[in-house]
């Protein structure tokens, strides 16, 4: 359509206006009934889409907090041109791998495209619900292909009234870590104010090009099968550029402390919060997370909050007895140097309370049927890939609606699921957007041979 071709438009109540707006389409609705209504028609408005750009607009001045940012043509195509590339090349049943490539090329344009063009968020996201909750992907596409066509309604978020939260862990392990990694990437360009992508521990050079650790399993070397040595490191890079901009947690209506591992130690100080940190605009794009000698005391602290958020574990119930004054203890799990954490109840119970959260949601371990609610309900971890290294492991999704958390679980031999249903304590919350724009564009050398981490 030519610019300026005025294009006829209806909205009657019955209808639900679906834009690339997605959000508070129904105010919407109402704003343009109630110009109808001024003008003396019925709710039934005849105009053009020039008309409906002035309400837009319009209703954006009057809701600054429901505006969203633009979404700028540079990034538009190329992430939908992943969606679809990735739906034409998706072959389950093909005995060969699941994906059919035919154009490379143009995949690793737009991906670089959209990990130069998608913004670094806040450290710190504050979210509402309806919200879908997903753990650990680690490029087990066929579940997240599976769990997303299942969430996301007439295949585009733009027809479906949710939102998406992925807690990290996108690539290694699994063999199709690209594909996932490029399927986040582009929704979320595509749908900045609806999907929202935390980082994990694998979102990060060090770990996601540990060839030695993870083999043919390792991200670095899945790029480098599909596009050879070279191009193969560029897009590599690419990658982790966009991880490094992710934020490291979330509070979904404010009550729910959503993160890949858990949650951080109290700072030297320990009357301050770590969390005040975290919201800091500032708060550094930190590439690697081991301590650097350079770091002043700031930088120290805020690495190893970073760190605590996507390495720890709950402590199992038998270490509860041997953790330190603050409920803390060392990780030898994860860690036999200890560096790591382990956090134990005190430590939630006073997280918890100090910040008014019910709960935490948080991913980074493998579960039987993909969730597991651990330390008297406080602790929900939800796992999203099944068959998860050679293990029988199912997974899960955890949808927060209405004041209620439910667990969708899907076994890996059927598509057998179940739900359930656990309350939380009800609340209104309005959704507050920020962008951290200190943006760092790092170039990264594949790690020598690295201690081994899980
Ligand atoms: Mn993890």
């Amino acid at each position: 359509m030519a610019d300026g071709e005025a294009k006829p438009f209806k909205i009657s109540q019955k209808m639900l206006v679906v834009d690339e707006r997605g959000v508070h389409t129904r105010r919407v609705v109402d704003v343009i009934q109630e110009q109808g209504n001024k003008d003396g028609t019925n709710p039934m408005l005849v105009g053009t889409m020039a008309d409906l750009n002035n309400v837009l607009e319009r209703y954006e001045s009057e809701y600054p907090h429901h505006a969203r940012p633009e979404v700028s043509q540079a990034v538009h195509k190329p992430s939908q041109w992943i969606l679809n590339y990735l739906d034409e090349c998706y072959t389950p049943d093909n005995q060969d791998g699941v994906f059919r490539h035919t154009d490379i090329q143009t995949f690793a344009q737009c991906i670089n495209t959209l990990c130069i063009n998608v913004d670094p968020t806040t450290a710190m996201l504050d979210l509402q619900s309806p919200m879908y909750v997903l753990g650990d992907i680690h490029g087990n596409y066929k579940d997240l292909n599976y769990l997303s066509k299942n969430i996301v309604q007439f295949n585009s978020l733009k027809y479906s009234a949710v939102n998406l939260l992925f807690l990290g862990d996108y690539v290694d392990r699994g063999p199709y870590s690209v594909e996932t990694a490029a399927w986040i990437l582009a929704m979320r360009a595509k749908f900045p104010l609806r999907v929202n992508v935390l980082r994990g521990n694998h979102e990060f050079y060090s770990v996601n090009g540990d060839e030695a650790t993870y083999g043919s399993g390792s991200f670095f070397a899945q790029c480098k099968e599909l596009w050879g040595p070279k191009q193969g490191e560029a897009i590599w890079n690419d990658f982790n550029t966009f991880f490094d901009g992710l934020a490291f947690a979330a509070v979904v209506d404010e009550r729910i402390f959503c993160v890949h591992g858990g949650i951080p130690r109290p700072l030297d100080d320990k009357s301050a919060d770590p969390l005040q940190l975290l919201r800091d605009p500032v708060f550094p794009i930190f590439t690697e997370l081991w301590p650097h000698d350079e770091d002043d005391d700031l930088v120290r602290e805020q690495r190893r909050i970073a760190s605590d958020m996507v390495w720890s574990d709950p402590a199992p119930e038998d270490h509860e007895a041997f953790l330190d004054a603050d409920g803390f203890g060392p990780n030898m799990f994860r860690d036999p140097t200890g560096r790591l954490p382990v956090f134990g109840s005190k430590a939630l119970t006073e997280f918890l309370q100090k910040h008014n959260f019910d709960f935490i949601i948080r991913a980074h371990e493998i579960k039987a049927d993909g969730i597991q609610i651990t330390k008297h309900a406080r602790v929900i971890t939800v796992f999203s890939s099944s068959g998860y290294c050679g293990s029988d492991n199912g997974s899960a999704a955890v949808f927060i609606n209405e004041g209620k958390l439910r667990f969708i679980l899907a076994s890996r031999s059927a598509n057998r699921k179940r739900t359930g249903a656990a309350t939380f304590s009800r609340c209104d919350s309005e959704f507050v957007g920020l962008v951290r724009t200190n943006s760092s564009i790092a170039e990264r050398k594949p790690p020598a041979a690295q201690k081994s981490l899980r």
